[in-house]
């Protein structure tokens, strides 16, 4: 059986996933997405919002009519689930104080979720200010971690390590102006062992570069794509780049 955790979350290599929020991006555009993953091949996609009205459950299985990539879901909340995607972020938003994110949608979403094949990956989210008022931070009512406090980056991330987390997720916010810094990657980086997914606001191969070499494993880009899919190619060469 495949494991996503394993083959891709911890494989120690650089990885890359294009994230798919079935609103915006709708069932339209899925010829135009096959086009695009037959020249690029990201390692995963991943599939969510911070409010969704689509089906999710009818947009993976579009997906997976146009593409052999594991696709794995990124919720903003507990409706968000749909057991045949092949994994998903069991998300805990750590950054803020809302026990509704950190976890009540996961109370509610956990029967369904025992009792598909879903594999399940803990991840602790962590909002990073980005530069404006992110649709996460409005929908889930806590404040990111100014970017400026490296050291309560670090504790937040540490804290997620130490309860037993199996991934940590920079958020700058879907678009934001600025993406998660170096700074606040390197350190984190440098304070836990568990793998490091990075994005909001990468919208550059120079700004995919200075996160992997900040030191994050896995970077996920959204909006950039939605908005022109030729830039797939180029950031997929980027991260094989760091595999050689
Ligand atoms: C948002 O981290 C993701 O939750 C990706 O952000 O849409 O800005 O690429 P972008």
């Amino acid at each position: 059986m495949s494991c996503v955790y394993n083959d891709i979350f911890a494989s120690g290599r650089k990885r890359m996933a294009v994230l798919l929020d079935p609103d915006s991006f709708g069932t339209g555009k899925m010829q135009q997405l096959h086009d695009a993953l037959e020249t690029a091949s990201p390692d995963m996609i991943f599939v969510g919002g911070s409010l969704v009205s689509a089906s999710v459950e009818k947009f993976v299985v579009g997906l997976k009519k146009v593409t052999k990539l594991p696709v794995v879901l990124f919720p903003g909340n507990a409706s968000q689930f749909a057991p045949s995607a092949d994994a998903m972020l069991f998300l805990s938003l750590i950054s803020g104080r809302n026990p509704e994110y950190l976890i009540g949608q996961q109370v509610v979403a956990a029967p369904a979720i025992h009792a598909s094949n879903v594999e399940v990956i803990p991840t602790g989210y962590m909002l990073i200010d980005g530069g404006n008022v992110s649709s996460v931070q409005y929908m889930s009512g806590t404040l990111p971690i100014p970017a400026s406090k490296t050291d309560i980056a670090v504790a937040t991330a540490l804290a997620g390590q130490m309860l037993g987390l199996k991934s940590i997720y920079l958020e700058a916010g879907s678009g934001a102006p600025n993406p998660v810094p170096e700074h606040i990657i390197a350190a984190v980086r440098k304070a836990v062992e568990i793998p490091l997914i990075v994005g909001g606001g990468i919208r550059s191969v120079a700004a995919a570069e200075s996160a992997f070499d900040a030191g994050a494993d896995i970077i996920v880009v959204g909006n950039a794509l939605e908005k022109d899919m030729s830039l797939m190619a180029d950031l997929c060469r980027t991260v094989k780049k760091y595999r050689i």
